[in-house]
């Protein structure tokens, strides 16, 4: 539409209303999922939220674990979009695997961005070693389906029945979202950074200006992130307590990089689209 051309600001929005919530969709009887008003059933899942939870901190390969209390608002998810400051780290934690988190229970994490934006990029920085296997979704519309958006993961074609896979060829569907092996790995135990650039690896980014596909593309109106399996040393089998307490999501930042859809003479958005 001529009347709407794109703000030249590229900004970070890290002040989007997060949501983190676990859903053990898998387990619980199709007509259980959804409340009535067909959300997806939201359980507690930071770590503190029903009562005072155990977590153990990896050190490696060492039996040698440091152990803590998480209490109620200790790692909330506003702790996901404040200002990060890497010598004064807040973060927001997940229950552990004692509490059952780990495949095929999912840990959501939803961003509202209550209006449409040209996603650019995403940066998760994860204060636990980053997941197995992960993903990213998109809304295009307010309430639409969940569209899969980027994958990560070690096991891309047992879990997401996708190749790894890091571009799409030249004349393929440049919408489609890809699974990628990168960033999968148990190392580093702290500090990982994951960021999907939605134009990396889709040939018309160079034409974008011209390209419907990848305009519709980048556009989104909300952001999940589904923790779908933790990594893991393989000690976890054995069923030790204080091994399943040393095992959860953790992730110090989110950062959406995006601009607005707005009239070309405007100097900021607005919350209509
Ligand atoms: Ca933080």
């Amino acid at each position: 539409m001529k009347n709407l051309v794109l703000c030249a600001i590229i900004f970070v929005l890290a002040a989007a209303h997060v949501d983190a919530s676990t859903e053990t969709t898998h387990y619980m009887p199709s007509a259980e999922c959804y409340d009535p008003y067909g959300r997806p059933q939201m359980q507690p899942i930071r770590c503190g939220e029903e009562r005072d939870t155990d977590f153990c901190v990896q050190t490696g390969y060492s039996n040698k674990k440091s152990c803590d209390t998480c209490r109620a608002g200790d790692h909330s998810s506003r702790f996901l979009t404040d200002i990060h400051d890497p010598d004064d780290t807040t973060w927001w934690q997940s229950e552990t695997m004692f509490e059952g988190v780990q495949y095929p229970n999912q840990v959501n994490l939803t961003l509202n961005l209550a209006k449409s934006f040209d996603i650019t990029y995403i940066r998760i920085v994860f204060y636990s070693p980053r997941p197995e296997s992960f993903s990213i979704f998109k809304r295009i519309v307010p309430n639409g389906p969940w569209l899969p958006y980027q994958h990560y993961s070690a096991t891309c074609r047992d879990t997401y029945g996708l190749p790894d896979s890091v571009s799409v060829k030249k004349g393929e569907d440049e919408s489609r979202a890809l699974c990628m092996s990168d960033y999968s790995d148990i190392s580093p135990l702290r500090d990982g950074t994951v960021v999907f650039a939605s134009l990396d690896g889709r040939p018309s980014a160079i034409n974008f200006e011209n390209s419907i596909e990848l305009q519709n593309w980048v556009t989104a109106t909300d952001i999940r992130i589904t923790l779908d399996r933790l990594n893991t040393f393989g000690d976890e089998v054995f069923g030790d307590a204080q091994v399943l307490k040393s095992y959860f999501y953790a992730i110090a930042d989110i950062a959406v990089g995006a601009r607005c859809k707005c009239n070309g003479h405007a100097s900021k958005c607005v919350t209509s689209t």
